[in-house]
């Protein structure tokens, strides 16, 4: 097989999933894009399937039912509920994935995506400017179970010669569908909040610094990387991609910009921690060299989208 014509998306329901799926049916063709995730919500005519990761065997069937060559494998428990529930992420994080690689080297696919994130780094990382090949001492079962992946996938890509690549995604922000359970969701509440209320109390403190990605990079960055030939890549699951970095004070006075009434108070809560162990920014330089990668939005243009966007959204 030499190119993506049957792919299979896990956790089409999710934050990048529901927007990697309709972007994948235009490249790919409607039919030949499946998207499944847990929840029981139809796609109208386009091939949807129930599909909990965990289920090995369910999995297999719908690999062979629609002829699949290519997973997008985004289902996963991120940082927040995954402290919460410990078990739950390892269960879904480490279960699932293993199931996906494994479907991968049994039936040969083509290529296969499993996301990484910034939370693969732990406090002892190199918090500014990040390297690309550093220290990975996550001190959350999310990051953990990361890691994992990483690893994982660069073993049967040396072991089974499957083809199977990652970025590290830092925190995504996107106005289609919110994120559940990520440490970072806080930039995403805050302009539901800003529009509704022109207020928003942050569980982050002000001066909480974090790489964040905005949407359409993140699309942008997961279809080169999958696109890419695979001769020009020297990483494999672990790619470093960076869109900016900002603080939780600096992304409300952005905002307050264009709502002057907006007003923001601090009442940090158990994902402070979490985001503390992260790091600040990231050197993306071996994505750029590998496979061209640099992203388009900076904090002043996500701002003024996501505005757009979502006051469409809300009506307002
Ligand atoms: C989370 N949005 O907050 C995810 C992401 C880097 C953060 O992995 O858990």
């Amino acid at each position: 097989m030499e190119s993506m014509k049957k792919i299979l998306v896990t956790g089409a329901k999710g934050q990048i999933g529901s927007e990697l799926v309709p972007l994948l049916r235009k490249k790919y063709g409607h039919e030949n894009v499946i998207a499944t995730d847990i929840k029981d919500e139809e796609e109208g005519d386009a091939p949807y399937e129930i599909l909990d990761v965990r289920d090995g065997k369910k999995l297999a069937g719908v690999v062979d039912r629609y002829g699949i060559d290519t997973i997008f494998h985004m289902a996963a428990i991120l940082s927040a509920t995954g402290e919460k529930n410990p078990q739950l992420a390892w269960d879904v994080n480490v279960g699932g994935l293993y199931n996906v690689l494994e479907v991968g080297r049994e039936k040969s696919l083509f290529r296969i995506f499993i996301p990484s994130s910034i939370a693969a780094f732990g406090p002892e990382t190199p918090k500014v400017n990040t390297p690309q090949d550093t220290v990975l001492k996550p001190r959350t079962m999310y990051g953990i179970t990361k890691v994992i992946g990483e690893r994982l996938g660069e073993y049967y890509f040396w072991k089974y010669n499957l083809d199977v690549r990652g970025v590290r995604y830092p925190g995504i922000i996107s106005s289609k569908t919110l994120p559940g359970g990520g440490t970072t969701d806080y930039a995403v509440e805050i302009f539901y909040e800003a529009l509704r209320k022109k207020r928003y109390t942050s569980f982050l403190k002000p001066q909480t610094r974090l790489p964040m990605m905005y949407m359409p990079d993140c699309l942008k960055a997961t279809l080169m990387l999958m696109e890419a030939p695979l001769e020009n890549l020297k990483h494999h699951t672990d790619f470093n991609v960076a869109g900016m970095s900002f603080s939780v004070e600096e992304l409300a006075l952005e905002i307050k910009k264009r709502i002057p009434e907006f007003e923001i108070d601090y009442e940090p809560d158990y994902r402070q921690a979490i985001a503390d162990s992260w790091p600040e920014s990231i050197d993306d330089s071996a994505a750029r060299q590998e496979w061209g990668w640099s992203p388009d939005y900076d904090l002043p243009s996500m701002v003024d989208d996501m505005l757009e966007k979502l006051r469409i959204k809300l009506g307002l």
